[in-house]
């Protein structure tokens, strides 16, 4: 089969296709990782540069959305069962106002993939909330997710309440998501900055390992 199927079908929104053709791609051999890669993520880059050009509106970004998250669906179990052993612990969520999880979800597998038990807070986490999380898992890392620049502030947010709580010294935080660069991670004193999901399992795994 041609795999630019799903990029193309995931650009217009076509979630039953998209899902059928990742089902094929798997059949006939193709890797999840690549489908991810080469495929699913460009088409939202695809989606993302045809909004910014006033060429499609917030509806048919969330009908594009879908369309990925019926191939993810797919690809995450196996992604999960090239599991090893327990690499470590993560709360992962999307910052308070925010409701973008594309990006977060992928973070999240890629980690449930590499062996790291993840603790999902979902979209719209309040500070509080990734504090509560970590103190009942006993997780070493935070990771957070922002695709606005309204919500990046909550970044900061959570790194105080942390500090608030006396947990900052044994929690080691980490965050990314398209507006989020290394300065911005300097500048609010987290960890690290992950640019995409591959490099959030490398970063993450090197804080742990310390
Ligand atoms: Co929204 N949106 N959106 N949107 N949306 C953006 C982010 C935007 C850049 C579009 C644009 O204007 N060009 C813009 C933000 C502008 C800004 O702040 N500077 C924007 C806007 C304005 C909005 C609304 C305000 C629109 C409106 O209502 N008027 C609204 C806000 C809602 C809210 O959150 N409160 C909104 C809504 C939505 C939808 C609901 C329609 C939908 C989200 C659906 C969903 O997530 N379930 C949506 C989408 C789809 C997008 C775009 C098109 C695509 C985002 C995406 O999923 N990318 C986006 C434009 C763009 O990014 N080009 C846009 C694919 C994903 C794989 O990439 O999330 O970057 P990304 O994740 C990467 C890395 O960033 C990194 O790894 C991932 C994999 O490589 N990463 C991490 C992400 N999180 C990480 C955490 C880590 C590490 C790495 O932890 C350590």
């Amino acid at each position: 089969m041609d795999l630019q199927q799903i990029f193309e079908n995931t650009v217009v929104g076509n979630a039953p296709r998209v899902k059928e053709l990742t089902q094929q791609a798997l059949a006939e051999g193709a890797a999840p990782g690549e489908i991810i890669s080469r495929y699913l993520i460009p088409a939202m880059a695809e989606v993302g540069d045809r909004f910014e050009r006033n060429e499609f509106y917030v509806p048919e970004l969330l009908i594009a959305a879908r369309a990925m998250q019926a191939g993810l669906a797919i690809l995450k179990p196996l992604l999960a069962e090239s599991d090893v052993n327990s690499s470590g612990k993560v709360v992962i969520g999307t910052v308070k106002g925010d409701l973008h999880d594309i990006g977060k979800n992928l973070v999240s597998m890629m980690l449930q993939g590499a062996g790291f038990e993840v603790v999902d807070l979902g979209v719209d986490a309040a500070p509080e909330k990734f504090v509560a999380a970590c103190r009942e898992s006993g997780a070493q890392v935070i990771a957070l997710s922002a695709l606005l620049t309204t919500t990046m502030p909550s970044m900061k947010g959570t790194i105080e309440a942390l500090r608030a709580a006396g947990m900052r010294e044994q929690v080691r935080v980490v965050i990314g998501g398209a507006p989020v660069t290394q300065r911005y991670a300097e500048e609010i004193g987290a960890d690290g900055y992950a640019p995409d999901a591959n490099s959030a399992v490398r970063k993450i795994r090197e804080l742990i390992e310390g």
